[in-house]
């Protein structure tokens, strides 16, 4: 008696201790976020639909178990019935009901699947390819094309004997010098490949992860939604040797028209930086056939 009453005071101060806790924690973190894209949110919401299906089964399957085991214990004298051994009109319907559930389940499913795989109609197509630790982006028929590494202040920070600390640097490991610029309320079809090992490009808030396989051109789309403008991180997503952890993912998700503007400065910038490269050849081209004019005097 005594040790029920002490462990009756230990499920009571268990539970007040658990109920004080949502003051703290982030329960939001248990989820899946819902993300800021048509696909992340067709996912969330399948997710939510098959949990509770899940949740409604284990109810009643838990719950009639529990039942027969409580009320029918041996201790309470309870005797088999062994008259009742078979009921085919039972099995016809826990055979059917199961059937009618996947069903129900499968069909929301391979609609979310067949909307996942569908790339047609983008309006704009971005080369994603990975390398041992970083991300190179080339927007096709455009000529820009860049490479993302991790960002100078979480690289220092995280070499061994830096004296820093991680916790002083913002977004530490998943920041880069130079993010992935999106275009909002558009569909965006992404190649993958990678030019050494298999990486994996993922940003959970788009509700999207795919490989990056050398030799392979893996597709998948994301869209951002018109209203979400903003900053989003995710990181390499298939263990790819040494930095692995230290090759993080940024979108930087602007309106369309900002967007257009920031793309022409882009490919400014790139005709001047080939340019100026076509000149010194040029100079240095010059240079050497002078050279070879004075010798050869
Ligand atoms: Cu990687």
């Amino acid at each position: 008696m005594a040790n029920s009453k002490k462990m009756l005071a230990a499920l009571t101060g268990a539970f007040a201790a658990a109920a004080s806790l949502p003051a703290r924690a982030d329960w939001s973190l248990l989820n899946m976020p819902r993300g800021v894209s048509e696909l992340s949110r067709d996912i969330y919401g399948l997710h939510t639909l098959i949990l509770w299906v899940c949740v409604v089964i284990a109810v009643f399957t838990f719950g009639a178990m529990i039942y027969a085991m409580v009320k029918f214990r041996k201790s309470k004298g309870a005797v088999a019935d062994t008259s009742f051994l078979h009921s085919t009109k039972l099995e016809i319907a826990w055979t059917i009901v199961p059937v009618f559930i996947l069903i129900g389940m499968a069909i929301p499913s391979v609609e979310t699947l067949i909307k996942i795989e569908d790339t047609t109609n983008s309006g704009l197509t971005i080369k994603v390819t990975g390398y041992q630790w970083f991300w190179q982006y080339e927007y096709l028929d455009t000529g820009v094309s860049f490479y993302s590494r991790l960002a100078q202040t979480s690289n220092e920070t995280r070499q061994l004997g830096s004296g820093r600390n991680p916790a002083d640097v913002e977004n530490y490991l998943l920041e880069v010098d130079k993010p992935l610029v999106v275009p909002t309320g558009t569909k965006i079809r992404i190649l993958l490949t990678a030019n050494d090992v298999i990486h994996a490009w993922w940003v959970p808030d788009f509700g999207m992860k795919r490989d990056a396989i050398p030799g392979f051109i893996n597709e998948m789309w994301i869209s951002v939604d018109a209203d979400k403008p903003g900053t989003y991180r995710g990181q390499c997503a298939e263990l790819c040797g040494r930095d692995h952890g230290f090759m993080p993912v940024v979108v930087v998700a602007k309106p369309k028209a900002e967007f257009e503007a920031w793309l022409a400065e882009q490919q400014a910038a790139g005709q001047q930086a080939s340019t100026g490269a076509a000149t010194t050849a040029a100079v240095e081209s010059a240079a050497a056939a002078a050279v070879a004019l004075a010798k050869a005097e």
